[in-house]
């Protein structure tokens, strides 16, 4: 099959062949690959376009930041309303333009490998709480920024990106997989046991199948299921149309693992709009030691509103609460 290239290809080629600095071929390629029919008869063309725009993007990359050392810690999140979830995954698969969807952050979103070079954070509403994403650079076998190691340590939970628009995709994710593992970082479904080795961090992890809308989604789609073998709680979505972007906050919210808890304060209505969120399990001083941590041992009782208890009844600090309760501490 002959790959039919437009005429603007052409042009774009002819100045990359004549460009003088790497930034000039970098622009030059940025170009090819926006204008290259991306259909079967252009895959090589594509992997080899894909391939150059990566190095070439590394090796200024690396020319810029080679002479000063980068400072560590340079990007630090401190944890925001329930909780933090990592994006990671290949390049070109759709985190940032998921992140635009969920969150109000304006990440840049091309149609070339390797378009975020530095993390982006977002908060994602989900009813009346808020989650922070943040979206990463792409990961490879042979890309991979340091500060993704600390970015993931710090995280709660990750969405592991799969392409479907890309016959590639399976492998291109688990080549995600394994070079986090290389950094110690282990993707794991959501509620596996914690790893025995103390210098792996584990990730609970959702697999999120991106660009559900392409035509050949659904035999890619199969394809993946057999070679990630149900790994991961699988999410298909479209991040471009929409679909599944609803069950998706949900279960993002559903994998930090916390509970809403109300707070009020005796003889006035509860605060509903500002819940604490801590892990489900949580008792009664766990609470009063989010609110304020002199709290957590001076707490005696409280009395609940919600589930396993009378309206208002008092309890002791060592009481388990549920999701939705509200609570008036006594001290
Ligand atoms: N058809 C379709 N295209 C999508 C979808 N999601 C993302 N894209 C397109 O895929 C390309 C890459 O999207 P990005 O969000 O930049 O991908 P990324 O994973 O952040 O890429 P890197 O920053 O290189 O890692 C863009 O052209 C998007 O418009 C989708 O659901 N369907
Ligand atoms: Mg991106």
């Amino acid at each position: 099959m002959a790959v039919n290239l437009p005429p603007h290809y052409h042009d774009a080629e002819a100045r990359y062949k004549k460009a003088q600095n790497p930034e000039d071929k970098l622009a030059a390629l940025k170009e090819m690959w926006v204008l290259l029919p991306k259909h079967k008869a252009s895959e090589k063309v594509q992997a080899d376009l894909k391939t150059k725009i990566s190095e070439l993007t590394d090796q200024i990359e690396h020319a810029k930041t080679a002479p000063k050392k980068a400072a560590p810690g340079t990007f630090k999140f401190p944890r925001q309303g329930a909780g933090q979830v990592v994006l990671v995954g290949p390049p070109n698969a759709g985190k940032s333009l998921l992140l635009t969807k969920l969150t109000k952050a304006t990440p840049t979103v091309a149609a070339y490998p390797f378009t975020t070079r530095e993390p982006v954070p977002g908060m994602m509403d989900h009813e009346d709480v808020r989650v922070q994403l943040i979206d990463l650079p792409p990961v490879t076998a042979d890309a991979y920024e340091n500060f993704v190691t600390d970015l993931t340590r710090a995280a709660d939970a990750a969405l592991l990106f799969l392409d479907l628009a890309d016959d590639d995709g399976p492998a291109a994710t688990l080549a995600v997989v394994d070079r986090l593992k290389l950094a110690r970082r282990e993707l794991v479904p959501p509620g596996s046991p914690p790893p025995d080795d103390p210098a792996v961090y584990a990730l609970p992890t959702l697999l999120v199948a991106n660009k559900a809308d392409d035509e050949a989604a659904d035999i890619r789609l199969e394809i993946a299921r057999e070679a990630l073998g149900g790994r991961f709680p699988l999410h298909v979505v479209s991040a471009e149309r929409g679909d599944g972007l609803p069950e998706l906050r949900k279960a993002i919210y559903d994998v930090l693992g916390v509970m809403r808890v109300y707070t009020k304060q005796p003889g006035k209505p509860a605060d509903m709009t500002n819940p604490f969120t801590p892990p489900i399990g949580s008792t009664v001083a766990d609470l009063a030691g989010k609110v304020h941590k002199d709290l957590e041992d001076a707490v005696k009782s409280a009395r609940v509103w919600g589930m396993g208890v009378h309206d208002g009844q008092t309890v002791g600090r060592d009481h388990v609460l549920h999701d939705k309760d509200v609570v008036e501490l006594h001290t």
